[in-house]
């Protein structure tokens, strides 16, 4: 059940361990970027638990003491006060969700919200509700389901202990009720629904393959995708780039579909543009395998832009996410262009100088940039149209004066350098993809035989 946002201010406290694998500057990213997303769901985090440990308690996540002090935290205890002074929740604020920065078993879970007397979410759930909460389309929709019906079908019978005997609804985990026999029931129902989804999804894929073959047909294969970490920036330069109105918000995984737009101004060979979901740490393996179709889109094209916060102090962290993302669904050998946006963001203008020059340096193919300034966004143009025009040839087109009507397609096709005439008919000369003007002469001698 999704979780309302809009009635009251919703508390949350934040609670991870650090293992002896992850450093303080990691660990302390992840947290910030736990805090993100409780903010895109709606959540105040007013606190934050940490535990340093050699590996996750296995009944309940956190140590026994640090489960206590969350306790006394979230029940407002007064002796909390002597117990730990530094953080208190003075404002006797009702905590409403305790937000786990790891996926947990459902045991773990259980135990925890047991014993906190909260509701626990783990980071898993946390970004699942996300996606629920932003699919628009019926694919994404369809894909977020399986995700989240395939992460809770091993919780449910955890829902049901916890709900106890008179088996009433507990919110959050989405368990049914009490019983074995009710829990098997909801199991068999959560099989039945994903296949009957992934039915779905085969079906509109195959609508979206055909949709996306005529599309190539018709405008030849000039295709960008625009990759990267959630919140990078890509709707943003797709919107630049194409002159389209595509969601752009300040909040994570705004983008769950794939949309598709012509570089704007029209270019020669035309570029289809399209913009994807955003990839996260730790992305949860049920979201990867239900965005794998959205994504086949970045495997198709021909050039990737993999856009990077530049601003963010975690870009190099999101930066290798994204990559292995794209080693994980076999994109890594299409070309890319690394895009270091929000360079306007970076500090003050000292600060910019520096960063930009040693990001330079680090990345000399790469291109420093803010989508939000028009020129930067016109270079980037330029390069994309650049990398598809390597491919194009140079040649000469004659059209007689009787076939006149297909003069209109050289112009649509073709980037025209020169036209001059004769008796005969007229000649252009033209840059084009070869396959186009290849086709362009079939048309003219077949309109030359009628
Ligand atoms: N200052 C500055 N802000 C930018 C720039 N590019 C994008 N933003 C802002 O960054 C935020 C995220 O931008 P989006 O374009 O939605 O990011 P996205 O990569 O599409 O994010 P998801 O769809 O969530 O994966 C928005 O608030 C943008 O206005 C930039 O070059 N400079
Ligand atoms: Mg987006």
């Amino acid at each position: 059940m999704p979780i309302e946002v809009k009635e009251k201010p919703k508390y949350a406290i934040v609670a991870a361990v650090q293992l002896p694998s992850v450093n303080d500057v990691e660990f302390e990213a992840s947290l910030t970027e736990l805090r993100e997303l409780a903010k895109t769901l709606g959540y105040k985090v007013v606190s934050t638990f940490v535990q340093k440990r050699s590996s996750f308690d296995t009944t309940a996540y956190l140590g026994v003491g640090k489960r206590q002090e969350i306790r006394s935290f979230v029940h407002n205890d007064s002796g909390y006060i002597e117990y730990a002074e530094s953080v208190v929740n003075s404002d006797n604020r009702e905590i409403d969700v305790i937000l786990v920065d790891h996926e947990i078993s459902p045991s773990q879970a259980r135990n925890l919200e047991n014993e906190v007397g909260c509701e626990v979410m783990d980071r898993t759930m946390v970004i699942l509700e996300i996606f629920h909460r932003n699919a628009r389309s019926r694919a994404a929709r369809a894909q977020v389901e399986i995700a989240r019906l395939g992460y809770m079908a091993p919780r449910l019978r955890e829902a049901a202990k916890l709900a106890g005997p008179q088996g009433r609804q507990r919110s959050g985990v989405g368990g049914r009720g009490g019983g074995e026999s009710h829990t098997e029931l909801d199991r068999r129902k959560i099989r039945d629904r994903i296949a009957e989804l992934q039915q779905e999804i085969v079906a509109m894929e195959a609508e979206r393959k055909t949709q996306r073959a005529r599309r190539q047909e018709r405008q030849g294969l000039a295709t960008v995708a625009l990759v990267g970490y959630t919140n990078a920036g890509k709707s943003t330069l797709m919107r630049a780039l194409t002159g389209s109105e595509v969601l752009v918000a300040n909040k994570l995984f705004a983008t769950l579909d794939t949309t598709v737009r012509t570089l704007y101004p029209e270019s020669v060979p035309r570029v289809l543009v399209s913009d994807t979901v955003g990839f996260i740490k730790n992305l949860p393996h049920g979201l990867v395998a239900s965005f794998k179709s959205t994504l086949d889109e970045a495997l198709d094209a021909s050039l990737l832009l993999h856009v990077i916060d530049a601003s963010d102090p975690g870009f190099e962290r999101q930066l290798e996410v994204t990559n292995q993302v794209l080693v994980e669904i076999g994109a890594d050998e299409v070309p890319r262009i690394r895009i270091f946006n929000k360079i306007d963001h970076v500090g003050d203008a000292a600060m910019q100088v520096e960063h930009e020059s040693a990001l330079r340096e680090k990345y000399p193919d790469g291109v420093v940039m803010s989508a939000i300034q028009p020129e930067d966004v016109a270079q980037l143009r330029q390069q994309i149209v650049a990398f598809f025009q390597q491919d194009l040839v140079e040649t000469e087109l004659f059209l007689p004066w009787t076939a006149q009507q297909l003069r209109g397609g050289i112009y649509a096709n073709c980037q025209v350098l020169e036209e001059r005439a004769d008796d005969e008919g007229a000649f252009f000369r033209v840059r084009g993809e070869a396959e186009t003007i290849n086709k362009l002469r079939e048309q003219f001698s077949r309109v030359r035989e009628v």
